[in-house]
């Protein structure tokens, strides 16, 4: 059993469809925990690290972000802000108005954090690569999945049911190094 360390309960149920196939068995608990202003990595691992101790447990935290190449990767390690303050429609409004205006290229990062009581922090990296779309389409997922266009599907994330998104999303990726790397240690 391992403890995930979220507030997002969209993640949650990600990582439960993804775990179901590995036999692992997931807890939820939103902890909170700060995040200091940083990369991916550094906000997993100073989370992995605060929670295994105040819990005295093994956990896995999260941090996720869009970066998109034509705003010089931005939002990336703001993203919760960004989708808070200006959402998608910001995006997008940034996206039309950028001298790159052809370049939609984008990419999804999720970096897992994982740590144990007396165990050094692990990190895995996830990513999936898209476009922003020119407009928002579906309702399904959450903050910039509407956004995030896919060609070889030929739809956006927020068009995806939950299953299609796992079949190849950041998240997916990140959880399944994970997962098999854990797998292991457990063995
Ligand atoms: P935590 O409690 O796990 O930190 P959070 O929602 O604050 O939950 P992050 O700190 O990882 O998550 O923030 C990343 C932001 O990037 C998140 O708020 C979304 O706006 C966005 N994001 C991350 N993954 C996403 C996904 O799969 N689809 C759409 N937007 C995503
Ligand atoms: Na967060």
């Amino acid at each position: 059993m391992i403890t995930f360390i979220t507030g997002n309960e969209h993640k949650v149920k990600e990582a439960e469809n993804i775990f179901q196939k590995f036999n692992i068995e997931l807890e939820h608990i939103d902890l909170g925990y700060m995040e200091p202003q940083g990369t991916l990595e550094e906000v997993a691992i100073s989370g992995a690290k605060y929670a295994a101790e105040k819990l005295n447990k093994p956990v896995i935290v999260e941090d996720a972000g869009l970066f998109i190449k034509a705003l010089n990767w931005f939002p990336g390690t703001y993203s919760s802000y960004v989708q808070e303050t200006i959402g998608n429609q910001g995006i997008l409004n940034l996206m039309s108005n950028t001298i790159n205006t052809k370049d939609r290229h984008a990419e999804f990062r999720s970096v897992i954090g994982y740590c144990a009581p007396n165990i050094e922090p692990k990190i895995f990296l996830g990513k999936v690569e898209g476009s922003i779309a020119f407009e928002e389409k579906g309702n399904k997922g959450f903050a910039f999945d509407p956004i995030f266009y896919v060609q070889k599907k030929d739809k956006t994330f927020g068009e995806l049911t939950l299953q299609e998104k796992n079949q190849f999303s950041h998240r997916k990726n990140s959880l399944e190094l994970f997962a098999n790397w854990y797998k292991c240690i457990k063995e």
